[in-house]
């Protein structure tokens, strides 16, 4: 014969599976926190390049462009190369940074349309200072 205690406790035992396969769809369920990236403008080790030159972004995440070496740089958004020529703008930063560890940020956000957004800076460009972010959704 079965003690109430024993059925009890198989009773609270399926009960917690229940509730810890529950919560765990709701973790998978619940959006990722937004992400915040580092391009630095030029190379740790002295080229004329931003590190990295490539980089995967999505909605509600930030870049944030650092003056490392051989400066002056800036950051322009190829209006030719983007999926959206006012975005290619909106993302620019024209102004030339001076001094070592300046920094501007940018956001990508939802109403931006996908795909891969290329830049330069305009005083390397000819020296191949040119990269790509990629919004992902
Ligand atoms: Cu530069």
């Amino acid at each position: 014969m079965r003690s109430i205690l024993s059925i009890a406790k198989r009773v609270a035992v399926s009960l917690s599976v229940v509730l810890l396969v529950a919560s765990s769809f709701l973790l998978n369920a619940a959006p990722a926190s937004a992400a915040d990236y580092t391009v630095k403008m030029g190379s740790d080790k002295g080229m004329l390049a931003f590190e990295p030159k490539t980089l995967t972004v999505k909605p509600g995440d930030t870049v944030d462009f650092v003056n490392n070496k051989l400066p002056p740089h800036n950051v322009v958004f190829d209006k030719s190369k983007a999926p959206s020529a006012e975005v290619a703008e909106s993302l620019s930063h024209q102004q030339l940074l001076n001094r070592p560890g300046e920094d501007f940020k940018v956001a990508f956000t939802d109403d931006m349309p996908a795909g891969t957004y290329e830049y330069y800076c305009q005083p390397h460009r000819g020296a191949g200072m040119v990269a790509k972010i990629t919004l992902e959704k």
